[in-house]
C-alpha cells in the first residue's frame, strides 16, 4: 500500500502582493523532496504564497512507478500538481499554469510577446539541455556525484 506523507503548508509571512488570491480548493504538488523540477514548482507557490499540501514522494521507493500514481500522471514523473481534481505533470508547464491563474501581476510571467518569449526560453533551455544534461550526469556510472 503506498503510503505518501503530506505537509500542510500553511501561509506564511505577508509580504508577497498574490497573498490575498487564494485557490477556493487547496492545491496538491506531489514532489521529491530534492528534485530540481519540484523544487523549481516549490519556489513558485511559495512566491505566489499560495497555500498548498505537499506530498512527498519517495523517489528511492520508486512511489511514483504505482498504477495509482499513474492516475495522477501517467508519465510516472514528479512533480504533480492537483488543482480541484484537475492533474498537471511537467514542472514547466505546473509554473506556466500557476502563473497564468494565480499571479495577480505579470512580474512572473509577463504577457508582453518579447519579455514572454525570454522567460520562454529559459524553460526550454533547462527542459531541453541544462537539466537533461545534468541527470545524465548524476545517472551515469562514471558520476562522483
Ligand atoms: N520534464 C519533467 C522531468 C521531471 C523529472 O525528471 N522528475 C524525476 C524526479 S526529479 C522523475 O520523476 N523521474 C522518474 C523516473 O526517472 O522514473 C519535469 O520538468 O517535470
Amino acid at each position: 500500500m503506498l503510503e505518501l506523507k503530506c505537509y500542510n503548508l500553511q501561509k506564511g509571512s505577508d509580504k508577497s502582493p498574490y497573498s490575498q488570491f487564494q485557490p477556493s480548493m487547496p492545491l496538491t504538488l506531489y514532489a521529491v523532496s530534492d528534485g530540481p523540477p519540484s523544487l523549481a514548482v516549490r519556489q513558485a507557490l511559495k512566491y505566489l504564497n499560495l497555500e498548498h499540501t505537499l506530498v512527498n514522494v519517495d523517489f528511492g521507493l520508486g512511489e511514483h512507478m504505482t498504477e495509482e500514481f499513474a492516475k495522477k500522471n501517467p508519465q510516472k514523473e514528479i512533480p504533480v500538481l492537483e488543482d480541484d481534481g484537475f492533474y498537471l505533470g511537467e514542472s514547466n508547464a505546473i509554473l506556466q499554469y500557476l502563473a497564468g491563474k494565480y499571479a495577480k501581476d505579470e512580474t512572473l510571467y509577463p504577457k508582453d510577446p518579447k519579455s514572454r518569449a525570454i522567460v520562454n526560453h529559459r524553460l526550454c533551455f533547462n527542459l531541453s539541455t541544462y537539466y537533461r544534461y545534468i541527470s545524465e550526469h548524476v545517472a551515469s556510472k562514471n558520476s562522483n556525484l
